[in-house]
């Protein structure tokens, strides 16, 4: 009898556990799952990705990724990892990232506009990749920004307006792409210099800003300016054929 008992309890024990273990792996690897579909979408030649085990109950003992104590992912940090692929859209259910650090990859495709959903994101580098396609108006949702760097793809389209909201940002590096139309110079633009945009041959620099050579002189209110005057004609002449 005693035997019965214990064996029906055991069993019974172990029946637990596995149910347990099936409703934990239902509801809570929700990040697991959005981590292992950009996983999917990777070749992964140096097999960084080899401990990102999807039938764990989270993803919070794989590499390259960092949790809070509530098990929940706050940074996924792959830069130099030779991925070469897509980015996916469910990256934006990743609701606690702080940290996306995929810079200097092979990725290629568009940047998700699901990364708007990442409200609690400090820094997005997704610098030297073969990203295209515009950077998506959703990334002006993002609060807390500080870090911005988007330098070093094929990026097309406008720099977002959007952007000028988030004035946590600190660092924008949007330079070395292919974006075009007008700088925006206002909120957050305010603090940054031209080295943040260089090396997009389609963007047009803000209005106010003093234009590198004058094809008219400023205007002779200075005494001290006078005798430089001929001068100034002269250079701008031999780029310009200004008669004088
Ligand atoms: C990434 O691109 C570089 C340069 O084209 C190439 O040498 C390298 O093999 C590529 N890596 C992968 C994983 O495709
Ligand atoms: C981007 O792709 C081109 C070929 O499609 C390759 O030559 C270049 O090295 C790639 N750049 C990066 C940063 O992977
Ligand atoms: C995330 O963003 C996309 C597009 O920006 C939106 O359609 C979607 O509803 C958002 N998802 C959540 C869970 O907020
Ligand atoms: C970024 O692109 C520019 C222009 O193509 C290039 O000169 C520079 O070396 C690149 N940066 C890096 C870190 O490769
Ligand atoms: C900056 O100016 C644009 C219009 O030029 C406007 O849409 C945007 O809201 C402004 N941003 C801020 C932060 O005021
Ligand atoms: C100010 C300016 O653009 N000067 C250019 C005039 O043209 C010569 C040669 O074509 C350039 O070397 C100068 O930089």
């Amino acid at each position: 009898m005693e035997r019965l008992t214990s064996s029906f309890m055991s069993s019974f024990f172990v029946w637990a556990i596995l149910v347990l273990d099936l409703v934990l792996k239902a509801s809570g690897n929700q990040e697991g799952d959005a981590l292992n579909a950009l996983k999917s979408n990777l070749l992964d030649p140096n097999n960084v990705l080899q401990s990102w085990d999807a039938t764990l109950v989270n993803p919070c003992t794989w590499l390259h990724v960092t949790c809070n104590s509530d098990n929940s992912v706050t940074r996924v940090d792959l830069g130099n990892a030779d991925l070469c692929g897509q980015l996916v859209s469910q990256l934006g259910q990743l609701t606690n990232l702080q940290y996306l650090e995929l810079y200097s990859n092979n990725l290629s495709g568009k940047i998700p506009e699901e990364l708007g959903n990442l409200t609690n994101l400090v820094s997005l580098d997704l610098y030297l990749n073969n990203l295209t396609g515009p950077i998506p108006t959703t990334l002006g949702n993002l609060a807390k920004l500080r870090f911005l760097r988007l330098n070093n793809n094929t990026l097309t389209g406008g720099i977002p307006m959007s952007l000028t909201n988030v004035f946590s940002l600190e660092v924008l590096d949007l330079s070395n792409n292919y974006l075009e139309g007008e700088i925006p110079v206002n909120g957050s633009f305010s603090l940054f210099t031209p080295i943040s945009y260089q090396n997009n041959p389609g963007l047009i620099p803000p209005k106010n800003a003093p234009s590198p050579v004058s094809p008219t002189p400023p205007p002779a209110s200075s005494g001290l300016l006078m005798p430089v005057l001929p001068l100034l004609l002269l250079y701008a002449d031999s780029n310009f054929s200004l008669s004088y």
